[in-house]
């Protein structure tokens, strides 16, 4: 099976830089993949689109060396099962608020013993080889989110589950969680106190502590704090940056 390069990123206490696709086209899909990330998330909770161009965007991205990764829109095994079916080679599960959420989410990403997953990998036996039954349970990368105030109380729990690779905080719904105005790059003294908590206990369990962020120089912040998957904003602010500075450079004197 196709080796998944983020458990070797991570092995080697390297750090995963991931781009973020919420607009609905393989063609962006296909654009991004040939920039230097290590992963890419095709993102239907808040993506704007549905299964079948979630399905041609991980098509896109696995013509190129990124690691085809989803967002599940919610913490449900059928969703997960298909994604993964489709080809994603990891989970990211927003809003995990308790243990039992973390263990739902890890037991739908895994073929029994160690889940329910259950068995009808069309695309992915394409794209990962024949033996996918034999490896995906060990090759399958999972990520729960850590953003709402319940699983602020329960992080020990939460990171004991076994077959959690790491953990990936909202800093947007964490604000709000917290009282706060959403950002992608928060500046509160009680959200970035929270923040660190989450991340020391992560790494106290041996999984990997990320965060969103919302460019490359907050990413380098976060980075130098110990933060080991890093997700940069998303394509909408991606092709936004990219026509904002270029009309403002065309419009000088
Ligand atoms: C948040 O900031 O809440 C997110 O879910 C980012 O992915
Ligand atoms: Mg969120």
């Amino acid at each position: 099976m196709r080796e998944n390069k983020l458990k070797k990123i991570w092995k080697s206490g390297g750090t995963v830089y991931c781009g973020w696709l919420i607009g609905d086209s393989s063609y962006s899909a296909e654009i991004i993949a040939n920039e230097n990330f290590d992963a890419v998330v095709v993102d239907m909770q808040h993506g704007l689109f549905g299964f079948k161009e979630a399905v041609e965007m991980l098509q896109a991205i696995s013509t190129k060396a990124p690691v085809p990764l989803a967002r599940t829109q919610w913490n449900e095994p059928s969703p997960i099962m298909r994604l993964l079916d489709a080809g994603a080679w990891g989970i990211v599960c927003p809003l995990i608020s308790t243990a039992d959420e973390c263990e739902q989410f890890i037991r739908a990403t895994r073929y029994p013993p160690e889940g329910e997953r259950s068995f009808g990998p069309m695309r992915a036996m394409l794209y990962g080889g024949e033996d996918y039954y034999k490896k995906a349970n060990d090759t399958i990368v999972t990520i729960a989110m850590i953003e709402t105030a319940e699983a602020l109380d329960n992080l020990d729990g939460i990171m004991s589950i076994k077959g959690l690779d790491a953990i990936f905080i909202g800093p947007s719904d964490l604000s709000i969680a917290l009282g706060h105005e959403p950002s992608l790059d928060p500046k509160h003294k009680e959200v970035l106190a929270q923040i660190e908590r989450i991340r020391k206990v992560a790494v106290a369990h041996g999984v990997v502590p990320g965060i969103h962020c919302a460019d490359g120089k907050v990413a380098r912040k976060w980075r130098s704090q110990g933060f080991r998957f890093l997700p940069l904003a998303a394509d909408s602010y991606y092709l936004s940056a990219g026509a904002k500075a270029m009309v403002a450079e065309a419009r000088k004197r």
